[in-house]
């Protein structure tokens, strides 16, 4: 007589999936007042219409040139249907997570005093600009 036993495995998968994306399209901590020469304690530029980064400060661009107080963010924002990056020449590395095309957003905080440049992955020299933070 034989007797078979049925073994009923029971396989619980219990995922835990609780990473939220990191993307160019975050919310940024608005930093507060003090408005020094030369623009104001954040910076806003565009990205686009154009082959430019144009600054919300002035209007300049290529160069776009931006001064900024420190610990105060950057943001670009993307206008316009070409695609345009945001990339670092030298260091701190920093870059847009791809290129973006028309409504992107993408934001750097900068906390050390400094002349930083920049410019656009697809476009290199012909799209510039310089981030002074002091
Ligand atoms: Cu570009």
């Amino acid at each position: 007589m034989r007797v078979r036993t049925a073994v009923i495995g029971m396989l619980a998968l219990v995922s835990l999936a609780g990473c939220g994306g990191y993307g160019g399209t975050g919310s940024y901590g608005g930093g507060g007042g003090g408005g020094g020469g030369g623009g104001g304690p954040a910076g806003s530029v565009t990205a686009g219409p154009g082959i430019q980064f144009v600054s919300g400060h002035n209007g300049s661009s290529n160069a776009a040139v931006d001064t900024i107080a420190i610990g105060s963010t950057v943001t670009w924002t993307w206008t316009g249907s070409l695609p345009h990056s945001v990339q670092s020449v030298g260091s701190p590395s920093f870059a847009s997570s791809s290129t973006m095309t028309g409504s992107g957003r993408y934001g750097v905080r900068f906390d050390t005093p400094g002349t930083y440049q920049y410019d656009c992955a697809v476009h290199g020299q012909s799209m510039t600009g310089t981030i002074v933070v002091r």
